[in-house]
């Protein structure tokens, strides 16, 4: 854990008038959450701030307050570069690493904004000035809360800061329910809803927004595509470019199917990879004291959390899975012994 002193946040940004602030590739509840929390935050401080993704996110998260002025990279990559290099400060949020933000990386290092990460994702690297980093928070949007609290702004916090702040702690921890859900997690929820946040329409909002498409994708992946492999405790799913074109994929449709299988009585580790991008994408679960941010650093070329990690593999999907059939063995012992 490191989070810098209040003193020093303050000295920073009563300085700053240009900030940008910047969150991971394939933005979720979270990383737009506390992007736009913290924007709604620094525009009452009377800052002019810009919040920019590397590439678009999914529509569920199109009714946070302040969507339309989010600048997409992928879009308007000169106006989203032009920011970057004049940004006396860059906000760095739900990432450690500029391999998070692709392309956005190379001019977020070049630029002399002063970076600050605010961020729960483990082992950081130590590209910012500032730091807000906890691994034990259960989102940043928890983070971003902190940090308000501790610039001695609670009060300002209202309704829009609220509804974004409040979306992240809910999809991060899965409804409150993962175990980085403590007392702190639910006394800054009080706190939102206090302030005007609308749990039941905010948790509406985001889970009810099916397709029939997503919903069939599901359905397919449940019942044609799971794998169980009882003796490691563990299950995978794969979906190809072709089935995803067959059910009319749109992106974020296959959000969430990985935690599925978790659901199985006994299981620990639950694999999804899916074509796209020319690569084949990879995520991980787990229960319990498996660590698959371990696992997706050493065989996946990527990370995230002790209980949730994602990945990626360059070589074609079976052989994708192949590998992972491998590897599986090497995991035999700890997948039959964690609890
Ligand atoms: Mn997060």
């Amino acid at each position: 854990m490191r989070k810098d002193s209040a003193a020093s946040f303050k000295k920073v940004l009563s300085k700053a008038t240009n900030i940008v602030i910047i969150t991971h590739w394939s933005p979720d509840g979270d990383a737009m959450g506390s992007s736009l929390g913290l924007y709604h935050y620094l525009k009452l401080k009377g800052k002019k701030v810009n919040v920019l993704v590397p590439n678009e996110y999914p529509k569920f998260l199109e009714f946070l307050p302040g969507d339309k002025s989010v600048i997409n990279h992928q879009k308007q990559t000169k106006k989203a570069e032009t920011l970057v290099q004049k940004a006396d400060v860059i906000f760095t949020l739900d990432f450690n690493s500029f391999g998070r933000i692709e392309e956005l990386g190379k001019s977020v290092q070049a630029s002399k904004g002063i970076k600050i990460m605010i961020d729960h994702h483990r082992e950081p690297d130590n590209y910012a000035q500032l730091y807000f980093h906890d691994i034990n928070a259960s989102s940043t949007c928890e983070l971003v809360y902190e940090l308000i609290e501790a610039l001695g702004d609670k009060k300002l916090v209202e309704k829009k800061m609220a509804t974004c702040l409040y979306t992240g702690l809910l999809t991060d921890t899965g409804s409150f329910r993962f175990p980085s859900t403590t007392a702190n997690t639910h006394r800054i929820v009080s706190d939102l809803i206090a302030k005007g946040a609308d749990n039941a329409e905010i948790y509406n909002t985001i889970h009810d927004d099916n397709t029939v498409y997503r919903l069939k994708i599901l359905g397919y992946c449940l019942s044609e595509k799971m794998n169980v492999l009882p003796e490691y405790n563990a299950s995978y799913i794969s979906l190809s470019g072709e089935e995803q074109r067959k059910f009319n994929y749109q992106k974020g449709d296959t959000e969430g199917v990985v935690n599925y299988p978790l659901s199985i009585r006994g299981l620990k580790f639950s694999a999804f990879f899916s074509e796209g991008d020319g690569i084949v994408k990879v995520s991980f679960r787990s229960k319990g004291k498996f660590d698959v941010n371990q696992f997706a650093r050493k065989h996946f070329s990527g990370g995230g959390h002790k209980n949730a990690a994602g990945g990626k593999s360059d070589v074609s999907l079976k052989q994708t899975i192949a590998n992972f059939l491998d590897i599986l063995p090497l995991y035999k012992k700890e997948l039959n012994d964690s609890k």
